[in-house]
């Protein structure tokens, strides 16, 4: 079965005109697939990792700054397909505030960032074949963008997926796009190379990249962590948060026991059973961001001695061709995870950066929040909490994101409230506000609007009277 799977992915990538690295990397990762790794990593093999560097502490100068940043370009990785909340388009343009989306947002943190410490701060999106044409529409609405002939976008590659009996590429002839998929994130290294974006950065004089997820708001440019990334000297850091109960889908950094290595361990990377204890903030307190800097000249030499092939581990992601449809034939994705780089680059650094860092919407429960009142938009466009964020949790009914968008035209008043629990068919049409433990629930699967100026509390919709507002 084997060879022959990987001969028959390597005709279509090459047919389809994949480069020969991106080939060569997913190569590697089959070869992985083959010798059954599953790239899980055990809780026994592991310590936390604590005692790290603080963003609270960080004392640096305007000139430190100011340097830093004149080299410094702002990378979003907007190629994933958002599939967990069931869009077909890039998650970054949905709307977040007024109308404004994502990626409005984004282009304008980065104008703001550029007037307020005087630098030329590039933006680049890491695209997919599925992301980017429309969200390249979406920048063209901001001409002073595009810096000094540089790209808006690069473009990530593309690999078969596989079929999970077989091995070999999946064939879906109602929808061949279906066919491929992004390689994951951890793709940026191959696609800096593939796309030329890295040789013309580091052309054009540019040394250090600030990297984050698209669907991450508060990743906004900051002078005083790039001062102290350059200043450490080191080739990578990446951001940490101390993690909070919301903190589920993504990552975390840990000390591997048997020979005290930092490496990363994906939620995909870990075993159903022990998802408890690695999602417990007692036991290992920082969640990763996502968050990374990078000295492009250290990832040059490093991918050089690699000969292009970052030995990333593989996250083997089992789904299905058409993920819209369950029963549909099951496949692998090869996947590789940015910040598992962490790993490679000797000397790496962390540092525990402020919760308003990472603002990650994975989940309508964390766009219902961030459309909400709990935060404020300022001048530059930085979402910052006006109080605690409640911990949101929506029923299976808003998973997706139409049938939430046709459920929450108007979020309510949560600066109150310490978190809220929606059971059934609710629609909120008109102001509401919830206050501490709010819970809506429903007896029965019918349509339920939330009223006019309602009050939700731990006992559901109270009359005002009753909350004495
Ligand atoms: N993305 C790409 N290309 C891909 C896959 C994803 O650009 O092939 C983008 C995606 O659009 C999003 C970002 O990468 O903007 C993150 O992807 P997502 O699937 O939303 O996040 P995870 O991969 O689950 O987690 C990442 C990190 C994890 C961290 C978390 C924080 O891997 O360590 O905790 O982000 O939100």
């Amino acid at each position: 079965m084997s060879a022959r799977g990987l001969d028959l992915a390597v005709t279509k990538m090459t047919e389809a005109g994949v480069p020969d690295l991106a080939i060569a990397t997913f190569a590697r990762l089959y070869g992985e697939l083959e010798a059954g790794k599953t790239g899980l990593i055990r809780e026994s093999e592991v310590a936390p990792l604590t005692g790290i560097d603080r963003q609270a502490d960080l004392e640096v100068s305007e000139e430190q700054i100011a340097e830093t940043l004149a080299a410094t370009v702002v990378i979003k990785l907007n190629g994933g397909l958002g599939t967990s909340m069931g869009l077909e388009g890039p998650k970054s343009l949905l709307p977040v505030r007024d109308g404004a989306t994502f990626l409005d947002l984004i282009a304008q943190q980065v104008l703001a960032a550029r007037e307020r410490y005087g630098v030329n701060l590039p933006l680049l999106l890491m695209n997919s074949f599925r992301t980017q044409a429309e969200s390249l529409d979406l920048l063209a609405a901001y001409p002073d963008l595009p810096v000094d002939g540089l790209p808006l976008d690069f473009l990530q590659n593309k690999e078969p997926k596989l079929d999970a009996e077989t091995l070999e590429p999946v064939s879906w002839p109602a929808e061949p796009d279906l066919e491929w998929c992004p390689p994951g994130h951890g793709d940026i290294y191959t696609a800096l190379q593939t796309s030329g974006a890295l040789d013309t950065l580091l052309g054009a004089g540019y040394r250090y990249a600030t990297i984050s997820n698209a669907d991450n708001l508060g990743a906004v440019p900051d002078g005083a962590i790039a001062a102290w990334f350059a200043a450490s000297g080191a080739p990578y850091a990446a951001e940490l948060v101390a993690k909070s109960d919301a903190d589920v889908k993504g990552g975390q950094l840990v000390v591997r026991r048997s020979d005290g290595q930092i490496i990363q361990r994906e939620t995909a990377q870990t075993y159903p059973e022990e998802l408890d204890v690695a999602n417990d903030r007692h036991v290992h307190p920082f969640f990763h961001a996502n968050n990374l800097w990078i000295d492009l000249v250290a990832l040059k030499d490093l991918l050089a001695e690699h000969d292009g092939v970052m030995p990333l581990p593989l996250i083997r992601n089992v789904k299905t061709v058409d993920p819209s449809d369950k029963t549909s034939t099951a496949v692998y994705q090869l996947e590789t995870a940015m910040g598992a780089a962490v790993n490679v680059f000797p000397g790496a650094r962390v540092i525990e950066v402020e919760r308003k860092r990472f603002l990650p919407v994975k989940t309508t429960n964390d766009l219902f929040l961030l459309r909400s009142d709990v935060y404020e938009l300022t001048e530059e466009k930085h979402l910052l909490a006006r109080t605690a964020a409640p911990l949101i949790s929506l029923d299976g009914t808003y998973k997706l994101i139409g049938d939430f968008q046709a459920r929450v035209k108007q979020v309510p008043s949560l600066v109150e409230a310490s978190s809220l629990t929606v059971e059934g068919d609710w629609h909120f049409t008109a102001p509401a506000r919830v206050v501490g433990e709010g819970v809506l629930r429903a007896e029965d699967d019918l349509p339920h609007a939330v009223p006019d100026g309602a009050t939700i509390t731990a006992h559901g919709i109270s009359t005002s009277n009753e909350t004495g507002a």
